[in-house]
């Protein structure tokens, strides 16, 4: 179902001092970086040696944004696990059959033009999980 993990989610309160933070401390660099208004981010993809895996810093674009929302209920830290999946359609049906509720009725925009889901984190077992399949034409 899933092929490797995509990304660990991180919610910052400012982006350009988190990525400053991660590349004095652990010599990561940022591999990509956009504005994501629909998920109401800023964000930047920090490459974890060649595994594959990225870190993701998420800042909030607004106070309506959802990294706003967990920022003030549950400060800086760890907001998601995402998995990288080769159809995000059919992993999401298999687990709405499974009885997980996704929180989209069909995919949305991820980082990089990739498609992405998410199971409620009540039905997860507490942890945010994001499905993404990756743009054909993308390595992050
Ligand atoms: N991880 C674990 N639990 C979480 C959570 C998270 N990231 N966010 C919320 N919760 C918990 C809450 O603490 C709450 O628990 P309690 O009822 O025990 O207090 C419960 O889930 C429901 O919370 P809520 O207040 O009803 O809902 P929220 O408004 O906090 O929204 C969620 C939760 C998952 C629906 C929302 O965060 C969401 O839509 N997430 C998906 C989109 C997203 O995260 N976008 C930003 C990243 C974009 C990207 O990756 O590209």
């Amino acid at each position: 179902m899933f092929t490797q993990i995509d990304h660990v989610g991180i919610a910052v309160a400012d982006l350009d001092e988190a990525i400053e933070f991660y590349r004095k401390a652990f010599d990561m660099e940022v591999v990509h970086e956009e504005t994501n208004e629909e998920q109401g981010v800023r964000e930047a993809m920090l490459a974890v040696g060649g595994s594959g895996s990225c870190l993701q810093l998420l800042a909030p674009l607004n106070e309506s944004s959802t990294i706003a929302k967990f920022l003030e209920k549950s400060g800086p830290g760890l907001q998601q696990l995402a998995y990288t999946v080769t159809d995000v359609d059919a992993v999401s049906e298999t687990l709405r059959e499974r009885g997980l509720r996704l929180l989209y009725p069909e995919a949305r925009r991820g980082t990089a033009n990739s498609r992405i889901n998410f199971v409620h984190p009540k039905d997860a077992g507490g942890v945010l999980v994001e499905l993404v399949e990756k743009a054909k034409d993308t390595d992050h």
